[in-house]
């Protein structure tokens, strides 16, 4: 057989799989094929595995969710000899497990680097994929895996006169490897999103001044991180059948410490209490407390103001105070932060909030940033400005599926696939933790593991009874989308100008992108589809 790929050459290679990406859910997917006795190759933008983890290395980048969870389940060895040291890893650690993972399980000989797929085309005649690189690589493939992370395509803001900035202008999501130091400097930040939230206590440490251009506050919430102590890591690993099975019973696939209670069962006072306690606690389950803190606008508004009170007590100016406070959106619509002193940072002598709420930034200038009100002058300016998430780094792909019909126009009113896995149109291509699978509202590792395994185990049976693509249904997939749609309008969540509905990126559709319905049920649904012969997937031989 050969494939011609676009420009009419012969394809070089033929495998059954591909995979792209090499993050957690890549390394992961190309271990397990491999296992199964799948030929798969993996191909990875970056010199080296750890996806989101190799690139966000911006001061200050850590997971949200604690490192015990955010670990693989899938070997035993590999769960007793890793040792994380910090309750919240930082990125240098979280990209260490990674590269221990490629190397402990020889991942890396999968995988070509420095290399990004560009097109993927399916020909119905041969029920293959034909995947060509920007390396000139071409291969025809049978399965076409896509492990292209949720927060990988980096927004470019629409702020003129970037390129005209005289200084250094560095982006959270491509941070230099070797570090940047800022010390001397004058260094405005732009976005006040999460990882602005982890890098500006570090830089205002560094730099000479930091001055942070803020568009829309955040609800931000202490980390606490600590350091793990060997005693409660011993507990852990030697009880982790258990604790696996309790976060697999969660929404969220971690355990998040919950009163069980509607917020408004319980008087102002103990309400309250329940608030500190979890402030107290840190970490991002502080809006896990109430069981209606996300569906209820009086109820989310008592966690609001709780937090409120908080920025008023942590930071000194009145006027940056009241600036720094979120009011125009509930609690938990966009994600709420974590962090380590951010607020505390406003009282600092050298740092400055330019609030563009009053003074939109009018360009970026070669001395540094005019707002409507000022020039402020800086020597590098960092873009911690977001991603096109959850679509966007499978859309920077040109695919084209049965008839040539292009993904981007397929979802050009939003994404659509069939449980975040599969997409009509598009057979034998799968997502890991795609839109429309609980991907970013859970622990993400455990998404991505439940996804590679459910893969792993369809391309298995599909080679057991000879058969060769497989692909939802239209219908299924009408009706896995619209109940997400449906699940999303009956919370607060479309009331956030959040990246889980794309409003982040100027013309993206509004569309609530994740699957609501938690890790527990979703494992259950998939589990269910699958036993059943794979039930709304057609399959052919
Ligand atoms: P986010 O959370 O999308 O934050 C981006 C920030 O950048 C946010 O404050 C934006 O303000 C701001 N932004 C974006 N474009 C502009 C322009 N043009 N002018 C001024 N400010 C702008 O991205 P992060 O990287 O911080 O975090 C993403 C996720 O990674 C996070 O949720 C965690 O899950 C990990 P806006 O809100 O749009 O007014």
């Amino acid at each position: 057989m050969s494939i011609e790929s676009s420009n009419g050459t012969a394809v070089e290679r033929r495998v059954d799989a591909v995979v792209v990406g090499a993050g957690f859910g890549g390394l992961y997917m190309l271990h397990r094929l491999r296992k199964a006795g799948f030929n798969v190759h993996g191909f990875e933008r970056g010199a080296d595995v750890g996806g989101t983890w190799y690139w966000n290395r911006y001061p200050g980048a850590r997971c949200d969710v604690e490192s015990l969870d955010y670990s693989y389940s899938f070997n035993e060895d590999l769960r007793q000899e890793w040792q994380w040291t910090e309750r919240f890893a930082t990125q240098p650690e979280i990209l260490r497990y990674l590269e221990h993972v490629a190397d402990r399980f020889n991942l890396r000989s999968l995988i070509s680097f420095g290399t990004s797929v560009e097109t993927a085309q399916w020909s119905e005649p041969y029920q293959r994929w034909l995947v060509e690189t920007d390396q000139g690589e071409r291969l025809s493939v049978q399965y076409f895996i896509l492990a292209t992370g949720s927060l990988s395509a980096a927004k470019t803001p629409d702020i003129a006169g970037i390129e005209s900035f005289a200084g250094k202008v560095y982006n959270t999501s491509s941070w230099p490897a070797d570090g940047v130091d800022f010390a001397g400097q004058r260094v405005g930040v732009i976005g006040t999103g999460s990882s602005a939230i982890q890098a500006v206590p570090l830089i205002a440490r560094q730099a000479a001044h930091l001055t942070v251009f803020q568009r829309t506050p955040a609800f931000t919430v202490p980390a606490r991180n600590r350091e793990l102590q060997p005693d409660e890591v011993r507990a852990f690993k030697r009880d982790y059948p258990t604790y696996r099975q309790r976060i697999l019973a969660t929404r969220q696939g971690v355990h998040f410490p919950t009163t069980g209670k509607s917020a408004l069962d319980l008087s102002p006072t103990e309400r309250e209490a329940v608030y500190a306690e979890a402030w107290q606690r840190g970490g991002p389950g502080f809006v896990q407390v109430f069981t209606d803190l996300l569906t209820d606008r009086v109820a989310n508004e008592t966690a609001a103001e709780f937090l409120r009170a908080r920025i008023a007590e942590i930071v000194t100016d009145p006027v940056v105070a009241d600036a720094l406070t979120p009011r125009d959106y509930p609690i938990g619509s966009k994600r709420i932060a974590v962090d380590t002193g951010y607020y505390a940072t406003f009282n600092r002598p050298n740092v400055t909030l330019e609030n563009l709420r009053d003074a939109p930034i009018e360009s970026v200038v070669a001395e540094g940033v005019q707002t409507t009100k000022s020039l402020v002058p800086l020597d590098a300016l960092v873009l911690a400005t977001g991603f096109d998430a959850m679509t966007g780094s499978f859309l920077r792909i040109d695919v084209q599926g049965r008839a040539g019909l292009p993904l981007r126009e397929k979802w050009a009113a939003g994404p659509r696939t069939y449980l975040g896995l599969m997409s009509n149109g598009f057979p034998n291509m799968f997502m890991i933790a795609g839109p429309g699978s609980p991907s970013v509202l859970t622990n993400m590792v455990v998404s991505i593991e439940q996804h590679v395994d459910w893969i792993t185990d369809c391309l298995v049976t599909m080679r057991d009874r000879s058969e060769q693509s497989i692909e939802p249904f239209l219908q299924v997939e009408d009706e896995w989308v619209e109940s997400c749609n449906r699940a999303a309008e009956r919370t607060l969540f479309m009331a956030g100008d959040s990246w889980y509905l794309g409003a982040n990126v100027p013309g993206k559709p509004r569309v609530f992108m994740p699957y609501l319905g938690g890790v527990a049920v979703y494992r259950d649904i998939c589990a269910e589809i699958a036993q059943n012969g794979y039930r709304g997937f057609s399959i052919k031989m």
